[in-house]
């Protein structure tokens, strides 16, 4: 199914391929009338036939071409202006790389894996956190557990490797889902959500139909080379597994990592990444030293793995694959994540 931004991403491209050269729309202010929702994007052509980025505005009407991320001048028709965008790094041309990634100057970064359950099977779920103060829109947000989640960008087959792929997934979320400021999202895993917390997830993965008090469960969407999963209940690996929330607009040729935990002390290059030697990616922090969450023993009364707080101890600001420049597999995850006597799916973390 093409999204809406999809269609217009395409058909702006064709536009630009047959007509807008030579017809001196360099800049190409964009004049046309209210056609479009907030917060669209597309592609638009630029000086020497690049390519700019254009964003919807409040009202549906496009904005300016933004050309090398800067405004190319005055809107001819309303005199308004369409500013400046925050260049918040990771594109490869100085200030700005020409096609401005809107992952990149999205609030994605401020989204944090806020806690995981692992087992039993039946309650297997991970929750997301927005610990910001504006609500953020999750419409390219994807989530994965394999190590290889960034090969989506690269239009490769699903092939997340290891012995069971059904346990491995890569999802996004639904077009439009917002997530309000302060609060949290449940994604369940496992196979009686409500069995184990008697509420229900906002979303589930695996291809089995899921019910919570008679009424269907959304499900996460499986974008073309990604996959729901089909061991519900076996997706999220008891003894060493990864979770990537990461941003990708459906065209950049690399993903942006948004935030990441991996558990277990026997980790392998499928329960961790590392994204050295891979095109358009700085080095992750290499796999052998990246700090890890602890695993959840069940002995121990443990329900769930939880951060306490929104502060990502540890992470390097600068230079590495997140939406800020943030390096996501850095993170002190021993001292930020600890076992929860009490899981919370949904709401705060008790930390007890
Ligand atoms: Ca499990
Ligand atoms: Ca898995
Ligand atoms: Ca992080
Ligand atoms: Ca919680």
């Amino acid at each position: 199914m093409m999204t809406r931004k999809k269609l217009m991403f395409w058909a702006v491209l064709t536009l630009g391929a047959s007509s807008l050269v030579g017809l001196s729309l360099v800049g190409c202010e964009e004049t046309s009338p209210t056609d479009c929702a907030s917060g669209d994007q597309r592609v638009c052509m630029c000086e020497g036939d690049r390519t700019g980025l254009q964003l919807c505005g409040i009202g549906g009407s496009w904005g300016d071409c933004l050309c090398d991320g800067v405004d190319a001048g005055v809107d001819a028709a309303t005199g308004a202006d369409g500013g400046l965008p925050t260049d918040a790094g990771g594109d490869a041309g100085g200030p700005d790389g020409g096609v401005t990634n809107p992952c990149l100057s999205s609030g994605a970064s401020h989204l944090l894996i806020s806690e995981v359950a692992t087992q039993p099977g039946e309650a297997e779920f991970l929750e997301i956190w927005n610990p910001g103060t504006s609500p953020v829109d999750l419409s390219d947000i994807h989530v994965s557990d394999s190590a290889v989640y960034h090969l989506i960008s690269t239009g490769a087959a699903w092939s997340p490797g290891g012995a069971v792929p059904g346990t491995d997934f890569l999802v996004r979320f639904p077009p439009g889902t917002t997530l309000a400021a302060g609060a949290y999202l449940v994604i369940s895993a496992g196979t009686d959500f409500y069995g184990s917390y008697a509420s229900c997830p906002d979303f589930a993965i695996g291809d089995d139909a899921s019910l919570c008090q008679g009424s269907a469960v959304p499900k996460m969407v499986a974008p073309t080379n990604g996959s729901l999963g089909t061991e519900e209940g076996s997706m999220l690996s008891n003894s060493r597994e990864m979770l990537m929330l990461f941003c990708w607009d459906g065209s950049a040729t690399t993903v942006v990592d948004v935030d990441y935990v991996t558990w277990g002390d026997s980790y392998d290059d499928l329960s961790r990444v590392d994204k050295n030697g891979v095109a358009g990616y700085a080095p992750d922090t290499p796999i052998a030293n990246q700090s890890y969450a602890p695993s959840i023993v069940l002995a121990n009364g443990d329900q769930s793995i939880g951060r306490c707080n929104d502060t990502e101890t540890g992470e390097t600001t600068t230079g590495g694959n997140g939406s800020t420049g943030h390096d996501e597999t850095s993170e002190q995850m021993a001292t930020t994540f600890t076992a929860q006597g009490s899981a919370s799916p949904g709401a705060v973390n008790l930390c007890d």
